[in-house]
């Protein structure tokens, strides 16, 4: 008798109609073949779906350039399809479920015509683990086949966990026409799938990251009682050899990455690294919050990745063997093969194709896109932590939220409580970046970096955070940080980047209570004295102005947080109102 998947695979092929059905195992020599077939067989928009490079100074590496019009996540396109339009609230565009699929099933209709589809059976997050879930996804591009078995548990130990149930979470993509006006990402909690046309995009595509950790995983974490965030999860050793856990949600291009392999400025200490953008946090029966990352690469932003600002990562890229590294959108160095981004090196390579392909002329345009991305797994990481694969995950001490602050918000600050960094997690703002396909640079609130990833009404979700907070018998402290806050000159005020770790530390010793800390109307910003500033090349006056509060300009951030909480309407609980009043009257004395 046919499994369920089988039956579900065989309905999604009579309605897409692929030329092939091919069921990957996940095995090396099946990667090479989809690499053989990306390079040689397989067009999009005419062109090959992968070109090799320099495999000498780049192991097992390839360039994959998307279609111009598909290069970033399309926020305005991707729908929760919750039955209820108020339990999907107004930070997700909503369709009906009935709706949705009807459209879905018109633009699906023979959409993988000449293509073959794969099917990728995948687990998320460590199979041992009781909070794995088990998945399977088709896709009709290798492109997709290729970096879903970089990024997740893929192949046949999956798809044997899965055998005859019906319990698995189903994804359904094709590249279908790439055409923007034909392109939807479909999001059904109800049913526990996610359906996505016309974009072959990471985000949009490669299912088991953003549509089923966070917007799907979320909604379950909401009805089983833990946390599905937008957050690295790192370990912070310090010169003694003790290592603590720290989570931190930064929206999507703030430098999650860089943050998750800060290599320290400061002697003895070290980051491990557990995850770069994904956690799911269960509470323990310790009463502790623990974290673990379901995923198993890196899908990070290549611009401004360098040896200086994350050697930690080029190394990882240039470690691939048994997992290839994918580069997609970056530009081409046509003498040596090698990929090329902005600041990889200081000047510019002499002979360069850019992201679409064409000769690359300095001060015309980007020779890289903005956004675009190196896929790798995280078994090729120098840093990884040894308790990556703990099924456990990680006891956390602290929580980082973020955002992208030209001014306003100081470099670091601790809430009074969990209620009160709720408060102040519900009402962050950050400046978009070219994670998605929007102006960048255009301040809007992202509460936890979660607004694009939150698959339900996000009213619940501070109140879901809030009953979190109550059952947890030792909460982690909230912390919040900004490392792009700039002066009057619009130079950043903060190095970042390897110094970093000394916030981490000041992070740290406050969740000991070893560090002072100055009670402000905001939160707790250091008090200079605790701060590490040995060997730090920047006046302590500038240190002293990233901690600064400037009580008189937060007017505008209070107005636009007032009108965002009023949105969820009666969703959004009483007490971030209460703790809105408070920061209010605190702030117009
Ligand atoms: C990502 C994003 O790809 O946040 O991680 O856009
Ligand atoms: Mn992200």
């Amino acid at each position: 008798m046919a499994s369920e998947v089988e039956k579900w695979v065989e309905e999604v092929a009579r309605q897409t109609e692929p030329k092939a059905v091919h069921w990957c195992d996940g095995s090396e020599q099946e990667a090479r073949r989809l690499i053989e077939i990306g390079i040689k067989e397989e067009k999009i928009d005419g062109k090959p779906v992968f070109t090799e490079l320099n495999h000498t100074k780049w192991p097992n590496s390839y360039l994959h350039r998307s279609h111009p019009s598909d290069v970033a996540r399309t926020e305005n396109l991707t729908f929760i399809c919750h039955s209820s339009k108020e339990t999907t609230g107004p930070n997700n565009n909503w369709m009906a479920p009935e709706e949705a699929k009807k459209i879905m099933s018109r633009l699906s209709r023979g959409c993988m015509k000449g293509r073959t589809m794969y099917v990728l059976p995948f687990v998320m997050g460590d199979p041992d683990s009781s909070s794995a879930k088990l998945c399977v996804q088709v896709t009709d591009t290798s492109y997709v086949a290729l970096s879903m078995r970089i990024m997740t548990r893929m192949g046949s130990t999956a798809l044997n966990r899965i055998g005859k149930q019906s319990g698995f979470i189903k994804g359904l993509h094709s590249i279908g026409a790439l055409d923007p006006a034909r392109r939807f990402i479909m999001h059904f909690p109800e049913d526990n799938l996610v359906w996505s046309i016309g974009s072959g995009y990471g985000g949009n595509a490669l299912l088991g990251k953003k549509c089923i950790s966070l917007r799907l995983a979320s909604w379950m974490g909401f009805n089983e009682g833990w946390l599905a965030e937008h957050m690295i999860i790192i370990g912070i050793e310090d010169p003694k050899g003790n290592i603590d856990y720290l989570v931190a949600a930064l929206p999507s291009a703030c430098g999650k990455t860089n943050l998750a392999m800060l290599r320290s400025s400061l002697p003895g200490y070290k980051v491990w690294t557990l995850g770069d953008d994904i956690a799911w946090l269960r509470i323990g029966e310790d009463g502790r919050l623990w974290a673990s990352n379901p995923e198993m690469g890196f899908f990070g932003v290549a611009p401004g990745t360098s040896p200086n600002t994350n050697p930690v990562m080029v190394e990882t890229l240039k470690a691939g063997t048994f997992y290839p590294t994918i580069f997609t959108n970056t530009a081409l160095d046509t003498d040596t093969s090698e990929p090329w981004w902005e600041d990889l090196t200081s000047a510019y390579p002499p002979h360069l194709l850019d992201w679409q392909g064409n000769k690359f002329i300095p001060g015309q345009n980007k020779a890289a896109h903005p956004n675009s991305r190196f896929t790798a797994s995280v078994l090729q990481c120098a840093t990884l932590s040894k308790k990556f694969n703990d099924p456990a995950g990680v006891p956390i001490s602290g929580i980082i939220l973020g955002g992208r602050r030209s001014n306003l918000i100081p470099l670091v600050y601790e809430s009074f409580d969990w209620q009160h960094g709720v408060f102040s997690g519900a009402m962050m703002g950050s400046e978009t970046t070219a994670a998605a396909a929007h102006k960048t640079g255009i301040l809007r609130r992202d509460p936890m970096a979660m607004l694009p990833f939150c698959g339900y009404n996000m009213g619940d979700y501070f109140s879901h955070w809030l009953k979190i907070g109550k059952k947890l018998r030792k909460a982690p402290k909230i912390f919040f940080v900004n490392w792009f806050r700039k002066d009057a000159d619009g130079k950043f005020l903060w190095p970042g980047f390897g110094e970093n770790i000394r916030v981490l530390k000041w992070i740290i010793e406050r969740t000991k209570e070893i560090s002072g800390a100055k009670e402000t109307h905001i939160g707790l910003v250091p008090d200079i004295k605790s701060f590490e500033l040995d060997g730090l090349n920047i006046p302590k006056e500038n240190v002293e102005k990233t901690f600064s509060i400037d009580e008189g300009k937060w007017d505008n951030e209070l107005n636009e947080a007032e009108s965002f909480f009023e949105k969820f309407g009666p969703h959004m609980p009483a007490e971030l109102h209460e703790e809105f009043d408070i920061l209010e009257k605190k702030l117009k004395l």
